[in-house]
């Protein structure tokens, strides 16, 4: 593959000003491209361009036209979807099939599906009778949805391109122009967006690209930018604080997406077989980054043994999986694994560095682990480690398995399994986490709240949440 060469798309021109600094391959550690740090200055330039689109001919367009302009955006990806998927392989070392089946696909789903859900969006109205009036003593009340104006979209590496069009898609929709920052370790899909949509035709700072680092550089120069509206953003509950503290001096509106350390509960009464791969599935696919991940497993004692042995016994058996994004992240992940162990931990799978004996040698692999024996208050069972590892422990009953679920600084995500509908209806509500997954993992219907309670997040994406939070309600009356 040709060296990747970001750029940033400022004014609908693209630019690489700025130091470069070197973008590696997580697989085998080699220099794949440079990537340009956006200066205060080049922020400054694409907030700029991004009101006067607002105040231009992007604020004048009918939500039909911006709907034309979504659906032309994904037919673009779609037509490079083998570029795309290139592109998010070689930034991120994840399987092609994770990338062709997953991320680029759902990139031009949140496109097409954030057209259907604007363009079909009804507006309320409320015909008002105020007794007393003179004349017809009635009013119609209508609410119409104007856009925030000029939105900062802030976004991680492990699903680069589906997580800044997951927000893009209904920003746009909602008529706002975009200052987007993708991930410093994930440039290159952001960067082909940024030329599709130069080819979709959007005006001219509708929308606009800047790539860098976060702490004192172009993410907080961005977010901390008095002239951005709104702040959308997704990466960890640390960060989420330190955009807050910045947003706070305008009283920026936000919405976060944040981490997580999601419990799975499995009930006695569980299809073993379903719940075993189901968890598999929930705690390492993309190892273990996705921040919907589960990291706490609670097992009902009766199936306790047979459901952790063959958990571990296939955890040890996985084969085609990806590395961590760095090596600043796998050493952040080996040092979990050491914690685990010095906190007393019982290790049944992985626990330390595959060898394969090839280039990926070079790259930032750690295998696939399983642990058990640890109490509630270790730091393994309560830290988000955002790799591949999990911790399992036994439960009594019902109000146990909700109590430990819930016994975690984080609520973004939860997995209940069990063949008894009852319970799953009388369990699902009562635990502290914005999605629970029932029988299931990940399976998403882009119309439904997506977000998380407590250090996981503030506020709801997904269909119409996301909508809302990127338009204000303007409330009209008339009186007849
Ligand atoms: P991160 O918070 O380090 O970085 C995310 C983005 O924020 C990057 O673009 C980064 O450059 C930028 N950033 C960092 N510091 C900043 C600052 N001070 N001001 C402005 N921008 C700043 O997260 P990450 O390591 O890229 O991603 C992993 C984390 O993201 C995990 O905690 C994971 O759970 C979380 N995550 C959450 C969701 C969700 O939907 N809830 C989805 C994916 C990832
Ligand atoms: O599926 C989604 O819409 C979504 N926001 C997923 C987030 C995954 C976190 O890593």
């Amino acid at each position: 593959m040709a060296a990747m060469k970001p750029a940033h798309y400022v004014n609908g021109a693209f630019t690489a000003a700025g130091t470069a600094f070197p973008l590696r391959s997580p697989v085998d550690g080699r220099e794949i491209g440079t990537v340009p740090e956006a200066s205060r200055e080049t922020v400054d330039e694409a907030v700029r361009a991004a009101r006067a689109a607002v105040e231009g001919p992007w604020g004048r367009t009918s939500v039909e036209e911006r709907c034309a302009y979504l659906r032309r955006i994904a037919d673009g990806i779609e037509a490079r979807f083998d570029e795309f998927v290139a592109a998010e392989v070689a930034d991120t070392g994840k399987p092609r099939d994770l990338a062709a089946t997953v991320d680029i696909p759902r990139a031009i789903g949140n496109f097409r599906s954030y057209a259907d859900l604007a363009y079909g969006r009804p507006e309320r109205a409320y015909p008002t009778t105020v007794p007393g009036w003179s004349g017809s003593g009635r009013a119609l009340n209508y609410t119409v949805r104007r856009p925030l104006g000029v939105v900062a979209v802030i976004s991680p590496w492990n699903l680069p391109l589906l997580l800044l069009t997951w927000k893009v898609a209904p920003a746009l929709a909602a008529g706002n122009a975009v200052v987007a920052k993708p991930s410093e370790e994930t440039p290159s899909t952001a960067t082909l967006l940024a030329e599709v949509i130069d080819a979709a035709g959007l005006p001219a700072g509708a929308f606009n690209l800047v790539h860098g680092h976060g702490a004192n550089a172009a993410g907080e120069h961005l977010t901390a930018h008095p002239g951005v509206d709104a702040i959308a953003f997704t990466g960890a509950s640390a960060t989420g604080s330190a955009i807050m503290r910045n947003a706070a001096a305008h009283v920026t509106p936000v919405s976060f997406e944040l981490g997580g350390k999601n419990p799975a509960l499995v009930f006695a009464d569980a299809d073993l077989e379903e719940a075993v791969e189901g968890t598999l599935r929930s705690s390492f696919t993309h190892s273990g980054q996705i921040c919907l991940c589960t990291e706490r497993v609670y097992v009902q004692r009766p199936v306790y043994d047979a459901f952790v042995e063959a958990l571990a016994e296939r955890a040890r058996g996985l084969r085609d999986y990806g590395p961590m994004i760095s090596a600043e992240h796998r050493d952040k992940v080996l040092s979990y694994y050491r914690l685990a162990v010095e906190e007393g931990a019982t290790v049944l799978a992985g626990g330390g560095v595959p060898v394969f004996g090839d280039a990926r040698d070079g790259g930032y692999y750690v295998e696939p682990t399983v642990v058990a024996g640890l109490p509630q208050t270790a730091r393994t069972v309560r830290e988000e480690v955002f790799g591949p590892i999990c911790h399992v422990a036994p439960f009594d009953d019902e109000d146990e398995a909700v109590r430990l679920a819930n016994d975690s600084p984080y609520g973004l995500a939860a997995t209940v399994w069990t063949t008894d509908l009852s319970r799953a209806h009388r369990v699902a509500p009562r635990i502290e986490a914005g999605i629970v997954w029932v029988n299931c993992w990940n399976l998403r219907d882009l119309r439904t709240p997506f977000g998380g309670v407590k250090a996981s997040g503030i506020g709801r994406e997904g269909g119409e949440y996301s909508l809302d939070f990127f338009s204000e309600p303007v409330n009209v009356c008339v009186k007849i």
